[in-house]
């Protein structure tokens, strides 16, 4: 089989098994209880049994197809070769957590440094948006462009939050997004944030601190989108994380400035 050839299969295979995890995580949103059962991580780190569950099920599944790739996932590890599944079974775990629908499931393969495959499903909202490196972004099937939007007074920036780092530095960076003029906002997934930048419905993704989990499936359906984003899935990203940025290319230069990376 070609290179290409068994890209192509990844591709497929990402597809189907975010679509079966997905619907998972939605079977279990529906079915929670009345009362929450909030078990946290850390302070404001949320985890549930079903990031688990639904981690398990993935790595099952991609294992069963392709028993040469190495994993990793956000809750149980693993370890990166040359051709490596990233997971997020659940970005956005402190939503779904507290019963708020905006949640997805991120698979990413990455081979020889570079991101080939990005898959992020919101099963809410039945939304799949996906690419492959070279073949262009897509939501259910339909290609997906990032907006011409050059204006940063005109644009809509969604600025990532996490316990990861001081407040400080957020502090300022949001000080200097809303001083150009941007309209900022904040949800609580990096996934579902990015990949509305490659859909055109917000201009930019920033935050100075994710990690690769969160953000190995996305930047490439943002690049594929006709998007920038800066270099992230760096060697270094795979074991502490890194600054993101993922934008139409219109606002990179006055972003790169604002997040100083
Ligand atoms: P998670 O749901 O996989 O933990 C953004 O910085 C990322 O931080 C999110 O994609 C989310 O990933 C994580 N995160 C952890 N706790 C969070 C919180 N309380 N609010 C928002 N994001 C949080
Ligand atoms: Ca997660």
């Amino acid at each position: 089989m070609s290179g290409q050839d068994s890209m192509q299969l990844r591709y497929l295979a990402a597809c189907a098994i975010a679509q079966e995890a997905g619907n998972l995580i939605r079977r279990r949103f529906l079915a929670r209880d009345e009362v929450l059962k909030l078990t946290f991580k850390g302070p404001q780190d949320y985890l549930t049994e079903t990031d688990s569950e639904v981690e398990k099920l993935i790595a099952k599944r991609l294992a069963e197809a392709f028993p040469g790739d190495g994993f990793f996932g956000e809750e149980g590890g693993g370890a990166y070769g040359t051709n490596t599944w990233i997971v997020d079974p659940i970005d956005g775990t402190a939503d779904f957590a507290r019963g708020v629908a905006h949640f997805c499931v991120s698979i990413g393969f990455m081979s020889q440094g570079l991101a080939q495959v990005g898959v992020v499903y919101d099963p809410m909202a039945g939304e799949l948006f996906a690419a492959q490196r070279g073949g262009g972004a897509t939501l259910n099937g339909k290609p997906i462009r990032v907006s011409g939007i050059d204006d940063p007074a005109k644009s809509v920036v969604e600025l990532g939050w996490s316990s990861r780092l001081p407040f400080e530095p957020y502090h300022e960076l949001s000080a200097r997004i809303h001083g150009l003029g941007a309209g900022v906002k904040r949800c609580g997934s990096a996934a579902l944030g990015m990949v509305a930048v490659a859909a055109g419905r917000q201009d930019a993704y920033v935050e100075l601190h994710l990690n690769a989990w969160d953000g190995a499936a996305a930047v490439l359906i943002v690049q594929e989108a006709g998007g920038w984003t800066n270099d992230f899935l760096t060697p270094e990203c795979l074991t502490r994380g890194n600054p993101i940025l993922a934008c139409t290319p219109a606002l990179r230069e006055v972003l790169v400035q604002a997040m100083g990376i």
